[in-house]
């Protein structure tokens, strides 16, 4: 008899860890998790980890031999800036890669005659805002059909996989004589996230979280955006709280198959600014860098998750203040004193 499991992908990325530990935490759940890279020593014995790259269609083929995938939460992807370094290896990951795992949820619910769940973390990126001065002043918060003109590699391929998880989720084989099975798609479209346990990489929402850990190490920060510029952010446990409940919203109140996320939205200077009201001798200065700098002025300064709020009653638990206070600050210092 296979096991039925919650498949993560990307595992050993900052949601990853963080959803296994939460998931893991009900003991009726069996999680497996896999990524290129080994889970951190903290979280072995919860989940069984296969290291190995999500392409490997004979890796798929094992677990899916192994194990009956009851949801998958897909979170592997090569992030905005290191993606914009070698854009056909992201296209491969990023689209490539999901298109792998959506065949064989598709699969997996023709064989269980049921719709397999597949929790997929889109982004801000997928947006693309004016190249005018004051375009995010203009356009405040951006609903979830506008602006979607991404200028990153990464921004195109998760509008693709956006578009391509309502395809299986919807239409597939919409011609056949008899409707298949179809996966239950369901995506998130997240901020930059913050996290006090794992330091980002890849990211171009990065300068938030690394002026943070830089400040708590006592190391100096050279941020590489200028100090005016806005985008929402949210704190991890909200981004994994998110996850779930839009997991665990019933299918009937889903009015869209993709939502936005946010929690709050500050300049890097606001930022800088919490950062010093807890770290007073920290070190932060703007040098940009003309090009990150660009694809973070085509991200919306806010997003309206109003659609959350309704359907499935998404409200965020940290706002700035307490992302900071509650949150941040206890848990880094606490890393860092180790
Ligand atoms: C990135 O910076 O690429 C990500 C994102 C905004 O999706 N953190």
């Amino acid at each position: 008899m296979r096991k039925k499991v919650i498949l993560i992908t990307g595992a050993s990325g900052e949601v990853g860890q963080a959803l296994i530990r939460h998931l893991a935490a009900d003991g009726n759940n069996q999680v497996v998790s896999m990524d290129l890279r080994p889970l951190p020593d903290d979280l072995h014995g919860l989940s069984h980890h296969v290291v190995g790259n999500l392409l490997d269609n004979m890796l798929l083929a094992r677990i899916v031999s192994q194990y009956e995938v009851d949801a998958i939460y897909h979170l592997a992807a090569l992030l905005s800036t290191s993606s914009e370094f070698t854009p056909d290896v992201a296209h491969q990951v990023n689209v490539e890669g999901t298109l792998a795992l959506l065949k064989m949820a598709t699969e997996q619910s023709q064989w269980r005659g049921r719709s397999i769940q597949f929790i997929f973390p889109s982004s801000i990126a997928v947006y693309g805002m004016p190249e005018m001065e004051q375009s995010k002043g203009l356009y405040q918060r951006v609903r979830e059909w506008e602006w979607n003109q991404p200028r990153t590699m990464y921004g195109c391929n998760k509008l693709y996989c956006e578009l391509l998880g309502e395809y299986f989720g919807r239409h597939y084989r919409q011609l056949a004589a008899e409707q298949p099975v179809m996966v239950d798609f369901r995506a998130l479209r997240f901020p930059g996230l913050i996290s006090a346990l794992t330091v980002p990489s890849g990211g171009t929402s990065d300068y938030a979280p690394e002026m943070i850990h830089a400040a708590a190490q006592g190391k100096p920060y050279a941020c590489f955006v200028r100090e005016d510029v806005r985008i929402p952010f949210m704190a991890m446990p909200d981004a994994v709280d998110s996850l779930l409940q839009l997991a665990h919203a019933p299918r009937e109140k889903l009015t869209r198959s993709v939502y936005n996320v946010r929690a709050f939205s500050l300049t890097a200077a606001e930022i800088r600014d919490l950062v010093v009201a807890s770290f007073p001798e920290a070190e932060i200065t703007f040098v940009p860098d003309v090009k990150r700098q660009a694809i973070v002025d085509s991200w919306p300064g806010d997003i309206d998750d109003s659609a959350a709020q309704q359907d499935w009653d998404w409200r965020p638990n940290y706002d700035a203040a307490r992302t900071f206070t509650e949150y941040l600050i206890p848990n880094i210092a606490q890393r860092y004193a180790k």
